[in-house]
């Protein structure tokens, strides 16, 4: 069976001070409402736990760990597997995960799969990370995302789950066409991300009102240029301050937008999706056995490996 009948969970602003127990209470909310939709899948935005905490400079690592996961499921945390468990739901969820490895701390910002069985099928820790890394106090809210997390070291993986291929990737990721290309390749169905994206832009100001349309485009290009569904989720609305776009969506490998939230609050929408459509971009225009040709990207250098610079 190639249909997956996914939800794509929009959360609106989460305060700063605002529990993980009352987070977990609304994504049980958009559980719920999705098993009444008849959902298989219900994806979540990134750093779905908590406030957007990147936007905020802190040197008190105690401080900065509260925002993190240490373990998933964790106590607070628990509730959301079960219940899903209990519905017979898949989800995808975005954390910032703690985790110690070879006597170090490690902080990612991660996002999860977890099938209808409760089994945890893929993880995915975030690559692109945006912002800087020291404190500019200039801009009126920080992105320390190169401060807070490592790049990811797991790759753009795909995990055979819901009848299909499903990849991961997390916001900034969903404005770079590797994202795509590097789970294209390896046959992606369904591409699952949750994002976090203010509406202004402090180094490009003159980009603010473009930050829809950027979003839907890289988004739009991604799916039809590797024959996939991509479910696009955000943390929308005025957080603390700070204003973030909406227009979660589901977009077919036509590149057509199917669904899309209308609010910047919490908000559930669905779409059945027919995995089997794939097959009609990936065996004709985007069949990369056939047509694509990596052999001929040649990069231009000089003997030095310089890129020469462009003729007069
Ligand atoms: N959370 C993000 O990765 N946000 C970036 C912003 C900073 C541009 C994004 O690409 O949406």
């Amino acid at each position: 069976m190639s249909i997956v009948t996914v939800g794509a969970a929009q959360l609106g602003p989460i305060a700063r001070d605002e529990p993980r127990s009352d987070v977990v209470k609304r994504l049980v909310s958009h559980l719920h409402e999705a098993r009444a939709r008849g959902c298989d899948l219900v994806v979540f935005p990134e750093l779905a736990l908590t406030t957007f905490f990147p936007r905020w400079w802190m040197d008190d690592q105690a401080e900065i760990d509260a925002f993190f996961e240490r373990e998933i499921p964790g106590p607070e945390t628990q509730p959301l597997f079960d219940e899903a468990r209990r519905l017979g739901l898949g989800f995808c969820l975005g954390y910032a995960e703690l985790t110690h490895e070879a006597g170090a701390g490690h902080r990612y910002n991660t996002s999860i799969l977890v099938d209808q069985s409760g089994r945890l099928v893929g993880k995915y820790r975030k690559i692109h990370l945006p912002g800087h890394a020291a404190h500019e106090p200039w801009r009126p809210f920080q992105h320390l995302e190169k401060r807070y997390f490592e790049v990811g070291d797991l790759g753009f993986g795909v995990w055979r789950a819901f009848g299909g291929l499903i990849g991961m990737c997390i916001c900034n990721d969903r404005r770079w066409p590797e994202t795509y290309r590097v789970m294209g390749l390896q046959g992606v169905e369904m591409i699952l991300l949750g994002y976090n994206t203010p509406v202004h832009n402090p180094p490009a100001p003159e980009h603010d009102h473009l930050a829809d349309f950027h979003n839907r485009l890289v988004m739009q290009a991604g799916a039809y240029q590797n024959g996939t569904w991509v479910v696009a989720v955000a943390k929308a609305g005025r957080e603390e301050g700070c204003d973030l776009i909406g227009q979660s969506q589901i977009i077919a490998p036509s590149g057509e937008t199917i669904a899309m939230t209308s609010s910047l609050g919490d908000e559930l929408i669905t779409a059945r999706c027919d995995l089997a459509l794939c097959a009609s971009f990936k065996t004709t225009v985007f069949d990369f056995a056939r047509h694509r040709r990596p052999e001929h990207y040649r990069l231009i250098v000089d003997r030095a490996g310089a890129i020469p610079p462009p003729e007069a």
